[in-house]
């Protein structure tokens, strides 16, 4: 599975930078000839340690900046949990920052080594690169917070819950206890993972399941697709909109036995209002809980949602019929998007 943060390395903080900047340069070897008058070899000594130190700052914080995907090409379900988790806006600010701190290292590095050329006594030497040290020292620690902040976002974002949105998706939506984990579970082929959103505590369970030779996704998400909308707050709004971002389709579960404690009526009420809130995605809805349920109520669901997929998913029935009608429905989706691209 390939996730866009996993190559950011760990984040230093200033203080650790700082620190390893300064030890490596005054670890820095020079090989001189022996018989150099003493103040050529203090120069060489403190450029060589000047050079190091940049080195060791700049390049890694050069790399860390590159080793941030592109903010505009990751996919725009990244993309999306970012702007929740920290902000595209300030991620930008924040990695520029860290860009110009570079420049002005490098800057800094050139200026010190050409001042040591004017330096007269070893004395002198050593006090300005100590004034380089200085500098870099006060350079690095003014990115304390955004070297914290880089480190946050990279433990939220490598750790997503939606493992690949590429893949096509099945996500799982119906009030609480209709059986969609049992779903879930039934056909997966491992035990399915369980993640949390960075930025509320809910979970995400992901299932991966087979069809012909193809892995497709199933997501499960408690809490979050089992209430009408004016009762959810601004993060969990988020959080839908991440999800929507993941390509396929909506599969609404129905306990038609009405033993969750909500009627069909009820049902249809949450359906219509996913349906506006996920308005691209295609929907299909499956009756759950046969077993239990009167032909009143498998005559009535059919009525108010037409007739569809009959399973009682705890005692394995249906499974097939699931698999088959969510499998042709992504085909149909997959055939329909290459063809208006
Ligand atoms: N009789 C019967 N019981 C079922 C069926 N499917 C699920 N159940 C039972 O219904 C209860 C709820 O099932 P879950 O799979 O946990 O439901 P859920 O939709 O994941 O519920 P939340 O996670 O609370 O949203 C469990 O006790 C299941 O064993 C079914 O087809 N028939
Ligand atoms: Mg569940």
């Amino acid at each position: 599975m390939r996730q866009p943060f996993e190559k950011v390395p760990t984040v230093l903080t200033a203080e650790e930078l700082i620190n390893k900047s300064l030890r490596e340069s005054m670890e820095a070897e020079v090989s001189m000839p022996q018989k150099l008058p003493a103040i050529v070899k203090a120069k060489r000594r403190e450029a060589a340690r000047i050079k190091t130190a940049e080195r060791i700052s700049a390049g890694y914080l050069e790399r860390l900046v590159k080793s941030f995907p592109s903010i505009e090409k990751v996919h725009p379900f990244y993309r999306d949990v970012l702007e929740i988790t920290f902000g595209v806006a300030n991620t930008k600010s924040l990695l520029g920052r860290i860009s110009r701190t570079c420049r002005v290292i490098r800057e800094i590095s050139r200026s010190s080594i050409s001042s040591l050329k004017h330096a007269s006594t070893p004395g002198e030497a050593a006090r300005l690169r100590r004034v380089f040290m200085g500098r870099l020292s006060s350079l690095i620690r003014e990115l304390e917070d955004d070297l914290i902040a880089l480190s946050s976002i990279r433990e939220k974002m490598k750790d997503l819950p939606a493992a690949d949105p590429d893949m096509p998706t099945v996500i799982l939506a119906g009030y609480p206890g209709v059986g969609k984990s049992t779903i879930v579970r039934a056909i997966s082929s491992a035990k399915p993972e369980v993640r949390s959103y960075p930025f509320t505590t809910k979970e995400v369970i992901i299932g991966h399941f087979e069809v012909k030779g193809k892995r497709l996704q199933i997501v499960d998400t408690p809490g979050l697709l089992d209430r009408p909308l004016e009762k959810r707050s601004k993060t969990e709004m988020l959080a839908i909109s991440a999800l929507s971002r993941l390509p396929g389709l909506v599969a609404f579960i129905v306990d038609v036995s009405e033993s969750n404690g909500f009627t069909i009526q009820d049902q249809k009420s949450l359906y219509d209002d996913l349906k506006k809130t996920l308005s691209a995605h295609e929907f299909l809805t499956f009756f759950n809980k046969t077993d239990i349920s009167t032909p009143l109520q498998i005559a009535t669901a059919e009525s108010i949602f037409g007739s569809c997929t009959k399973m009682a998913a705890a005692k394995g029935e249906g499974l097939e019929e699931f698999i088959k009608g969510v499998s042709e429905a992504l085909e149909k989706i997959k055939s329909k998007n290459s063809n208006s691209n």
